[in-house]
């Protein structure tokens, strides 16, 4: 076996967004394109010589021929151990436990997460560290940087690998360790929560679906819901994991996974029903005729979270991304904890979760996750659900109406745009973010500008700042509108428009929730001029 060493111009559009390095999947087959970013990882994170590294992906389109390629570009670097799931799969909370328990020199995941798949969608791949975590910036823009100089990557010369028999084998003077992608993972969520509780109201005729989406999570809820809590065969459907995740997008919200949702809202709706994503760490929650907003369900987790076995010491702290609403604040505060507020990306969780100061944090965008791993986690978040119907014995919707009888209810959306013109959408932003000095005062749509910002985050751990990462026009009556650019879309811009509006009163918490925010809605387009500017009258998706 002979290592081949290639020179490499560069690339400059490699450079990492809110997760990662995510294009199409062409891209991605340009020459030397992965290879390129592969080799910036391992030269930027200190060179692969004598390291371990745990490897998987998501399985969509392009994973198993790149998983091919990083082995062998992993053995020509000097790699000791690369630790890869079965068939080159592995969920992201599966390769964060792996990463962690194995106390490796980090991972690589490959994965465009919810976006689509196939040779005309979406591929990615991220490097996390041994934390467990997404790379912070200080990493990812080091990658960039070497990312786009001239320079060489290197490759053994060899065939591909059997990547379907469990145990080790070696390539060139590396060893492959192929384990199964859900028994390590299983196990920590056995520590985390009541089986048996949830084991006994399975038995007494709960009833739940999981929509896999053809993605990742398939085999893991299947193991862990069907196989270890007996939950009814047949309770997670679209469980075989495909590379083009059937044609869909593997986005668990209510746009997306439209059958679970009908089937929710229908007559004979189960009890509990839930979501997962492309590379298994996002979820989406729905009762019996109740959808539950991830904002909420960060919040309603915390609150409850003390009954899972995992968590009954309380919670340190609870951390949430800026867009997502205030709710969780208000559980912290009745609990006494500490709330924190981070830029959107799971990567600003990483020194909160790793100093102690955070036991559980959310995302709006269908995200939720604790210490256990440095990944936002699904079938976690899907698990603590059912932990909590558990031990409470309430349905989802008693448990949201007793939190906003408890809390206040906060009503809140979000509205994204999709395939914007960058140009058009820089513009928007910019001129908005010009703007925001003259706001406070202005009278919007019935109400009044009390401030306007652009967020910027100082990290309270190690002091590192991130600025512009959000626009946020706060009214008098606490109701605000958020405006940011995604950092994980591959075509032309995302603009994502997030609403939320607090209500106290428990007489008024049943409205519909466009319509209880329609004057922020309307704020915002005064302000910001979505439509007037885009053309665009309707967002894409709304959540
Ligand atoms: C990623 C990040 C999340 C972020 C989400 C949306 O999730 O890990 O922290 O909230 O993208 O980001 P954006 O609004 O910039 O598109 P995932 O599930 O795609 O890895």
């Amino acid at each position: 076996m002979q290592i081949a060493t290639h020179r490499s111009p560069g690339f400059p559009d490699q450079k990492p967004g809110t997760s990662g390095l995510r294009k199409k999947t062409r891209v991605f087959l340009t020459p030397g394109y992965l290879e390129n970013f592969v080799q910036a990882i391992l030269d930027a994170t200190g060179g692969a010589g004598g390291r371990t590294y745990v490897l998987g992906g998501d399985g969509r389109y392009f994973n198993d021929r790149a998983v091919q390629v990083i082995l062998r570009m992993a053995a020509a670097n000097g790699a000791a151990r690369v630790i890869v799931g079965r068939g080159g799969i592995l969920s992201t909370p599966a390769a964060s436990n792996l990463i962690r328990q194995r106390a490796t020199d980090g991972g690589i995941i490959l994965s465009a997460s919810h976006n689509p798949g196939g040779i005309d969608e979406d591929f990615g791949i991220k490097f996390n560290t041994p934390n467990g975590g997404p790379a912070p910036e200080s990493v990812t823009e080091a990658i960039f940087a070497r990312a786009r100089e001239t320079g060489e990557f290197r490759i053994l010369e060899t065939q591909d690998i059997d990547l379907d028999s469990l145990g080790e084998t070696t390539l060139g003077g590396m060893t492959v360790e192929v384990v199964d992608p859900v028994a390590g993972y299983a196990a920590l969520m056995e520590t985390l929560f009541d089986f048996a509780a949830i084991r006994a109201m399975f038995a007494a005729g709960f009833t739940m679906r999981f929509d896999a989406m053809h993605a990742v999570t398939g085999p893991y809820a299947t193991d862990i819901l069907e196989g270890r809590l007996g939950a009814a065969p047949g309770t997670v459907i679209n469980g075989t994991p495909l590379p083009d995740f059937g044609g869909g997008h593997p986005d668990p919200n209510p746009t997306w996974a439209a059958t679970l949702m009908d089937e929710m809202m229908g007559p004979d709706a189960p009890d509990f029903g839930a979501a997962s994503d492309g590379d298994g760490d996002r979820n989406m929650i729905v009762g019996r005729g109740c959808y539950v907003s991830p904002s909420d369900s960060l919040a309603v987790l915390a609150e409850h979270a003390a009954v899972a076995p995992g968590y009954a010491r309380g919670l340190a702290g609870v951390a949430r991304s800026m867009p997502t609403s205030a709710a969780a604040d208000r559980v912290a505060q009745a609990l006494g904890i500490p709330a924190f507020e981070t830029p959107t990306g799971w990567k600003f969780f990483g020194n909160l979760l790793d100093a102690g100061r955070a036991t559980i944090c959310g995302e709006e965008s269908f995200g939720t996750g604790s210490d256990h791993v440095r990944e936002k986690d699904g079938l976690w978040a899907v698990l603590l659900w059912l932990n909590i119907l558990a031990a409470t014995g309430k349905p989802v919707a008693q448990l949201l109406a007793d939190h906003w009888a408890r809390f206040g209810r906060t009503y809140y959306s979000r509205h994204d745009f999709e395939a914007v013109d960058k140009a058009l959408a820089d513009a928007l932003v910019g001129d908005l973010r010009a703007a925001l000095p003259g706001l406070p005062g202005r009278e919007v749509a019935g109400m009044t500008v009390a401030t306007a910002d652009d967020f910027a985050y100082t990290d309270p751990v190690d002091g590192s700042t991130s600025a512009q990462q959000g626009i946020r026009v706060v009214f008098a009556d606490g109701s605000r509108f958020v405006l940011r650019l995604s950092g994980t879309g591959t075509e032309g811009a995302t603009l994502r428009l997030y609403l939320e509006r607090y209500e106290p009163d428990p007489a008024r918490q049943a409205q519909e929730v466009q319509a209880a925010l329609a004057p922020v809605i309307a704020a915002a387009e005064e302000i910001a001029g979505i439509a007037a500017r885009t053309g665009r009258t309707a967002p894409d998706v709304v959540t």
